[in-house]
């Protein structure tokens, strides 16, 4: 068997929504490593330039977009233009997500909306968008960024929460639907990773310590630490290769064994 064949991404592409930064960063840049073309998109025209010039110091030749991965019109527009520019989609990363930490009962209704329409609609509509192109080709690969939040819930996460446990089920019905037309989709649940995202929960507190949910994130990690985005890379890159066309509907939790450990006595 010729495993560098195996995890080879040559000739393929692949779009990342949301890799303007971030996870999604970093798993288009593990992706290209592997030969894969690139394609990413994003809301902002100041994070795709900042974004483009950060590829390019990396020597990846990334293709950036400006798309609303809840608007089915800009991504089937995001879609067409990739398959003029780079081919049609073979790898779709589902990365593009949000993040409203609000008390249940205090959250307006269009906040939990908006964190459903970005985190769970959005991944929707882009899978809706490439499968057909996957179904002609015969092949393709999903990979849902889902979270620890598929599985457990916390104070204030009510919407993202929600969101990420149908993300977990709807990585399972594509593999249910179209896993007989060769399309292996699979999640990937990151544990607590040092993002922009995650950000308020690192701040540094007035008096110089740790924030609380640092010191009680790190407790609660066998590995002892937050998790990079550069952990993400080798998983993302075994789930958009040939290595994983046996495995589908799978979350592949990278959490430093935060699921696993119920924390230490006090
Ligand atoms: P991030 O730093 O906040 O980056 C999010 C990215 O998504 C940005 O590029 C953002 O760019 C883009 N985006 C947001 N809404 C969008 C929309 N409607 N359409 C298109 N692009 C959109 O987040 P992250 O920490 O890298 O997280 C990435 C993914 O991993 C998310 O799905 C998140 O839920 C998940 N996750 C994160 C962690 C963590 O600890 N960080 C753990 C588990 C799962 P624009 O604002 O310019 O659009
Ligand atoms: C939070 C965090 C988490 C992480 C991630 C964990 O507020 O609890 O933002 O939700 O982002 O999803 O897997």
């Amino acid at each position: 068997m010729d495993m560098q064949k195996l995890f080879s991404l040559e000739g393929r592409t692949a779009l990342v929504t949301g890799g303007a930064y971030g996870i999604g960063f970093a798993i288009a840049e593990a992706l290209a490593s592997a030969g894969a073309r690139i394609a990413f998109n994003c809301r902002s025209q100041v994070n795709l330039d900042k974004a483009l010039a950060d590829y390019a110091a990396k020597g990846i030749e990334a293709h950036g977009y400006i798309a609303d991965v809840t608007d089915e019109a800009q991504v089937a527009g995001l879609v067409g233009k990739i398959a003029a520019d780079l081919g049609d989609v073979d790898i779709l990363v589902n990365n593009a997500g949000v993040i409203k930490r609000v008390p249940m009962i205090e959250m307006p209704v269009e906040d939990f909306r908006q964190v459903v329409d970005i985190d769970l609609i959005g991944p929707f509509i882009c899978a809706k968008a490439v499968i057909p192109g996957m179904i002609k080709k015969g092949h393709g690969k999903i990979i849902n960024i889902c979270s620890m939040m598929s599985e457990l819930g916390r104070e204030t996460v009510s919407a993202y929460a929600a969101a990420k446990g149908g993300l977990k089920m709807l990585t399972r019905n594509i593999c249910s639907e179209y896993g007989g037309a060769n399309i292996q989709c699979n999640g990937i649940g990151p544990g607590y990773i040092a993002t922009p995202q995650t950000a308020p929960l690192r701040e540094r507190q007035a008096d110089g310590s740790r924030h609380p949910f640092d010191q009680f994130i790190v407790s609660k990690t066998p590995a002892g630490r937050w998790g990079d985005p550069e952990d993400l890379m080798g998983p993302a890159v075994f789930l958009a290769s040939d290595a994983s066309d046996f495995v589908n509907g799978q979350i592949l939790y990278v959490d430093g064994g935060i699921l696993a450990y119920i924390g230490r006595q006090p």
